[in-house]
């Protein structure tokens, strides 16, 4: 049996290929039957260029048709696909390619020449650039070429993409995720959620992670739902396109904004049957605002990069503020504490066992071992319990990792950057409250006293120089010393509790 995810979602909007697929407004609609050729040009591109199953492919573009069509052209030939947020820095970007080193990059159109050097450097065979526009150079010699409708054999495990998560030792890993997790979760989600093709689903979240790229867009196309494909999270075009819409998916930063938007009305969500939160905590008074306005509750789901979808609030019963709900069909979860399973009600450290399970990290088999138990379980880092009927509540993580407006960061990647940085003796970034984006990283900073003065906008031009923005602290605190236990470590707890409201 052919497992390619790509010939999955064909013959499940296969009878609908008149229908529009996906809608951006004020610009183009193309219907199931164009996708399905547009993907079939971009497997050409693939094909021409001598790439094959197995291969690797980064992009670092931005959201639009040509990032569907290279998604879908990519799953077509078996070619791995790689996406990377379009906000990382070239130097965040090398170690991408050093770590899987892909055959082909394919960029935004270039702001400088850079980029194409550090992948000539580092033997990428081959740099393209595709903009956004239909009369974008690369979009017309790709639409020029014969499409090339192939299906790539696929077994479950052959892989699909790798998405890269940051780590706490501050190296990302690249997640390896198979066509089977991808088709499995989405078949699970069509089902747990409704979907149909009736569906007409929001979609304004990027598409570079998990999140928008698989969750939302992998279970409409099986669900044969049409799209509205807004570039961004802007709130006036949101409004203007949730009346046309029944499902929009959104971190809670999305949830927080519609719900302090005055004139969010009940013409906004006439036909909105669902919303959907994750990536990130949904507050209950957000839940309970929500709720109170537009008389919908959120549901709830979570999830990681390397699980898709682990649980979620049910589509008819009680969606609980404040928990995730119950696995997925096929996914089992369980709470443990230094290796043993805890009894209901009992907060530990969440582990999840099913098809949609990851099979591990790139060129990090020692990595990977590590967040395996022996019976097959993934340890997730997060912790939390599960009651009686099997409904999860996640109370925070093992480690110190920051969500802001649903994008992670781990401050040792920060934290890195800082101790290289003259007058600067030692460092803590840590995550306090944000109203908007839920959490943001703090830099609390200690001076080394021999070294004359540096200044805050000294420090934040230089992270601005190798980090993404999103990454960059919100303020920085100087103390005089950090706290630290008995075993030499930084009680970043301590520093939490200080200074939890510094930035409401
Ligand atoms: C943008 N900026 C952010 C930011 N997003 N800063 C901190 N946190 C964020 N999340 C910065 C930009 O760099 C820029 O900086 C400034 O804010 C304005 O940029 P913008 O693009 O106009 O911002 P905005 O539209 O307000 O974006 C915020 C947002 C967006 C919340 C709408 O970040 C977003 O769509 N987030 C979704 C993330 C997501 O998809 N996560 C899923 C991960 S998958 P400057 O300095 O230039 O002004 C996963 C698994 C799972 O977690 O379970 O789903
Ligand atoms: P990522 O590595 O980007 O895939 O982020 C995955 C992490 O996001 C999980 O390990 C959780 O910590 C967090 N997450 C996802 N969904 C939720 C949710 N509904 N509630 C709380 N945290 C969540």
């Amino acid at each position: 049996m052919n497992h390619n995810l790509y010939k999955i979602l064909y013959k499940n909007f296969k009878s609908d290929l008149d229908k529009i697929c996906i809608e951006i407004p004020d610009y183009k609609k193309i219907s199931f039957k164009d996708l399905d050729i547009l993907s079939a040009h971009f497997a050409s591109f693939l094909y021409d260029l001598g790439l094959k199953k197995g291969d690797r492919m980064i992009c670092q573009i931005d959201k639009s048709l040509s990032a569907i069509g290279l998604y879908l052209g990519c799953l077509r030939m078996g070619v791995i696909y790689t996406p990377l947020n379009a906000s990382y820095t070239n130097d965040e970007v090398k170690y991408f390619i050093q770590n899987i080193q892909p055959k082909l990059f394919v960029s935004k159109p270039k702001l400088n020449d850079d980029l194409e050097n550090i992948c000539a450097k580092l033997g990428v065979h081959f740099f393209k650039t595709i903009g956004t526009s239909d009369s974008d150079p690369l979009l017309i010699e790709i639409l020029s070429m014969d499409p090339l409708n192939i299906f790539e054999n696929c077994k479950d495990h052959d892989i699909a993409a790798i998405l890269f998560t940051s780590g706490t030792t501050g190296k990302s890993k690249g997640a390896i995720i198979t066509h089977s997790n991808l088709s499995s979760n989405a078949l699970a989600l069509r089902e747990i959620w409704g979907f149909t093709g009736e569906d007409i689903l929001l979609h304004t979240l990027p598409i570079f992670h998990v999140h928008g790229l698989f969750v939302a867009l992998n279970t409409a196309l099986l669900s044969a739902s049409k799209i509205i494909f807004l570039e961004k999270f802007n709130i006036e075009d949101v409004l203007k396109n949730l009346p046309k819409s029944t499902v929009m998916m959104g971190v809670p930063t999305y949830y927080n904004r519609l719900v302090n938007e005055e004139v969010f009305g009940e013409k906004a969500y006439k036909n909105m049957r669902l919303f959907i939160s994750g990536s990130a905590p949904l507050t209950e008074k957000t839940f309970k605002e929500f709720k109170k306005k537009t008389n919908h509750s959120i549901l709830e789901r979570y999830g990681m990069t390397e699980t898709g979808m682990i649980t979620s609030n049910p589509l008819d019963g009680d969606r609980v503020e404040g928990t995730v709900g119950f696995p997925l069909p096929k996914i089992k979860i369980r709470a443990t504490k230094e290796g043993k399973i805890l009894p209901e009600n009992e907060k530990g450290i969440i582990e999840v066992k099913g098809p949609n399970v990851f099979i591990g990290y790139w060129g990090m088999r020692e990595k990977t071992e590590e967040e395996f138990t022996e019976d097959g379980f993934f340890i997730t880092g997060d912790i939390g319990q599960i009651d009686k009927t099997g409904r999860l509540t996640l109370s925070g993580r093992s480690s110190d990792m920051i969500i802001s407006g649903g994008y992670n960061i781990y401050p040792k990647e920060i934290e890195i950057i800082l101790n290289t940085i003259e007058g600067i003796r030692e460092s803590a970034i840590i995550g306090v409250k944000h109203s908007d984006l839920g959490e943001s990283p703090i830099a609390v900073l200690v001076r080394d006293s021999k070294v004359s003065k540096i200044s805050e906008n000294d420090i934040i031009e230089v992270l601005n120089r190798k980090l993404s923005k999103f990454k960059i602290p919100k303020s920085i605190i100087w103390i005089d010393k950090l706290p630290i236990n008995a075993m030499g470590k930084v009680q970043k707890k301590n520093l939490r509790i200080k200074y939890e409201k510094i930035l409401l």
